[in-house]
């Protein structure tokens, strides 16, 4: 085994922290779960314990309900157990890879309804933010709502069309939806805004802070304005997308983007933050 050549945000400037010399060609690799320390536990179990706390009022229903299928909160779950419980529920797995993986191996994963989880957790000091995404992100982040069934088809469906999207050179467009709904999304409830996107979810400030704060800008979900929006990755966003439902996306991306993309492409970009005129201007919750 050869391994693969290792990915990161930026230039390389960081060492990569995985070990990509042991993935396969398609980037997985074993979670050695025997690896993790009784501290590195001890870290999961309290970075689960701060961001659960804070659910209630904050995150969607569906994503407090699914949390619980994560396991005990006492250690790392072990993939494979993980996987046997998502798999009867909705037919997706959790597979280990050693960190961020090139976008074409995390699309084709995807449209194999296999989601790749990183195998390492950040460190005590890392414990409010961590610049990569680590194991609590991926799996307290973006795992629970893979158990619903819309929204596990949603990502399926993503990945399909990233793969496309690779060969019309169309991914940054693509990558910003994911963005702006699968990391940062929020849903409109009968109780004002809550969040499902999993860089939220997973994050120490930025969960309350994108559904109460008065700051950032709130609009609809629109896949063409989204796919012309600038993102930032080292601060909170300034623009959030709430969707109506799970449905609702679902439904929006299923058509072929190949004509949007053009249409993207022939206008201007909007910087994150901008409230276009005709925008709805959608609360933060009470
Ligand atoms: N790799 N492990 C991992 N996790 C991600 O979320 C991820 C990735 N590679 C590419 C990628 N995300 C982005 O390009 C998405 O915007 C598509
Ligand atoms: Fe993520």
């Amino acid at each position: 085994n050869q391994g693969v050549a290792p990915v990161t945000y930026g230039q390389g400037d960081r060492p990569p922290r995985g070990d990509y010399a042991r993935a396969r060609a398609d980037y997985t690799c074993e979670q050695d779960w025997a690896a993790y320390t009784a501290q590195d536990h001890e870290l999961y179990r309290r970075l689960y314990e701060r961001q659960a706390a804070q659910l209630p009022g904050l995150a969607c229903t569906e994503f407090i309900e699914a949390v619980q299928h994560l396991g005990t909160p006492q250690r790392i779950p072990r993939f494979d157990e993980l996987s046997d419980r998502l798999y009867r529920s909705t037919r997706w797995e959790v597979v280990a890879v050693p960190g961020l993986i090139p976008e074409e191996a995390f699309f084709k994963l995807l449209s194999e309804r296999r989601f790749p989880v990183t195998g390492w957790i950040r460190k005590p000091e890392e414990f409010d933010y961590v610049v990569e995404p680590d194991v609590f992100h991926d799996l307290f982040g973006h795992v629970p709502l893979l158990f619903n069934p819309v929204f596990a088809d949603y990502m399926q469906a993503y990945g399909a069309g990233g793969l496309k999207a690779s060969r019309l050179d169309a991914c940054e467009l693509l990558a910003r939806l994911y963005w702006y709904t699968v990391e940062f999304g929020l849903i409109r409830t009968p109780d004002g805004v809550r969040a499902y996107g999993a860089g939220i979810l997973s994050s120490a400030g930025e969960l309350r802070y994108s559904v109460r704060s008065p700051e950032p800008s709130r609009v609809p979900f629109d896949l063409t304005r989204i796919m012309r929006t600038r993102y930032k990755i080292d601060t909170y966003q300034a623009s959030y997308f709430v969707i109506d439902s799970f449905q609702q996306l679902f439904d929006a991306t299923a058509p072929d983007f190949t004509p949007l993309y053009a249409a993207v492409r022939a206008q201007e970009e909007i910087d994150a933050g901008r409230v276009l005129p005709h925008e709805e201007r959608i609360p933060p919750a009470a």
